[in-house]
């Protein structure tokens, strides 16, 4: 007898071993430029953040990997840091580098018009890369602050040549297993040009530099509008997505919780992931969150987050495929849509619960994370030292 896959048993499936990579900065203190309003508990050291990550890896099941950047994230030893990681049953993941934090870069760092500044942006990329190194990190995550205020203010073509000669330089310097996934944005620090400011501009040097190289999608780094499915799309079918850098946006990089504003764009997006077969483990993408909680419970914040990537997927997996592409090659605009549209409308938290108590979970992380007294007992251990902060 010929037996038909589950649906739900398959999507159930590709979830559990989906991967979710956390950043260390959404545990630390954030704010606005205006304010930065500091909680209680929070973190003093990368040690303490990454407590903090196994927490959510401890009630989601499916984030076992924390994201460093340095130099916030500077410790003495990286193997000693990443053995602490591994005590709380998490590992070490991408290295983000940090060009923009200095006063010399105020004119950029690897397209900076001064030789000796490239230099030392270049030197701290190739730092990051040691630290891969002593951290087993695959990933070397590039984003750039450089651009321009003011038309005239450089030779925009100059600095992409600056940037090219930086980012060979770096690679050159790339394990066998090591990659570098450069990150794009449309504007902001910079406000008349940036030196990466879209996708095609990140992928014209990421094929310039060889297949080690991928496309970041940083999903609040687009103008109002944008389609950003279609570039994921088109970055698969290239063999050119590195990962994500998800979060939600209203206006520009509001790094909130992804999927919070717009979980039909996460959908979306996590659809062309599903056809493109982004989720499958050998593919390299690497799906990060790049999130900062300015006022609600960071902890928390990041298990919601995990939830709503899982919850995006779900209904991704759902889509009924063989329906929708011979909807799609008969010409059936409204048979189409409404196949991905039921995909969409489906209540997927019965399948992620029951795919939590598969794997020992509780199936409610947040009320289980809220019971375990974690949040009370850092609040009242962490007294002293200075708390950790974006930027620190
Ligand atoms: C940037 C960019 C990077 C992130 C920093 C904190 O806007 O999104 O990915 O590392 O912010
Ligand atoms: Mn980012």
């Amino acid at each position: 007898m010929q037996t038909i896959p589950d649906p739900t048993a398959t999507a159930q499936d590709v979830l559990r071993g989906q991967r979710i990579e956390l950043p260390s900065w959404a545990f630390g203190n954030s704010g606005t430029r205006f304010k930065v309003f500091a909680q209680q508990g929070v973190p003093r050291d990368p040690y303490e953040k990454i407590a903090d990550a196994a927490q959510v890896h401890r009630y989601t099941g499916v984030a076992p990997t924390v994201a460093l950047h340095i130099p916030w994230d500077k410790v003495d030893d990286y193997e000693h840091l990443a053995g602490h990681a591994r005590e709380l049953g998490v590992a070490l993941g991408t290295i983000n580098s940090n060009t923009f934090q200095d006063n010399d870069y105020m004119l950029g760092s690897v397209c900076h018009p001064d030789a000796r500044v490239r230099q030392k942006a270049v030197d701290h990329l190739l730092e990051c890369v040691d630290v891969m190194d002593a951290t087993g990190s695959r990933d070397l995550k590039l984003w750039f602050a450089d651009g321009t205020n003011y038309p005239g203010q450089d030779d925009v073509r100059a600095r992409q040549d600056r940037l090219a000669e930086s980012l060979s330089t770096v690679y050159e310097r790339l394990g066998p297993d090591q990659r570098i996934v450069l990150e794009y944005k449309l504007f902001e620090p910079s406000f008349y040009t940036m030196d990466v400011p879209d996708w095609g501009t990140s992928l014209i040097h990421c094929l310039a530099l060889g297949p080690k190289a991928k496309v970041v999608v940083d999903t609040g780094h687009h103008a109002p509008g944008t389609n950003i499915e279609f570039i994921v799309a088109s970055l698969l079918r290239l063999d050119k997505l590195g990962g994500f850098d998800f979060n939600s946006r209203f206006y520009a990089d509001d790094d909130l919780m992804v999927g919070s504003a717009d979980p039909f764009q996460l959908f979306r997006i996590l659809h062309e992931c599903v056809k493109g077969g982004a989720l499958d483990g050998e593919s390299g993408v690497a799906f990060m969150l790049d999130q900062c909680h300015n006022i609600e419970p960071k902890i928390p914040g990041q298990i919601r987050s995990v939830m709503n990537v899982q919850e995006a997927t779900a209904k991704a997996l759902l889509v009924d495929r063989a329906a929708l592409s011979a909807a799609q090659g008969a010409g059936d605009v409204l048979g189409a849509n409404a196949i991905l549209m039921d995909a969409y409308d489906t209540d997927v938290r019965p399948l992620l619960a029951d795919l939590r108590r598969g794997m020992g979970l509780d199936p409610d992380p947040i009320a289980a994370y809220a019971r375990s007294g974690y949040a009370e007992r850092i609040a009242e251990e962490r007294v002293g030292g200075n708390q950790a902060g974006w930027g620190a």
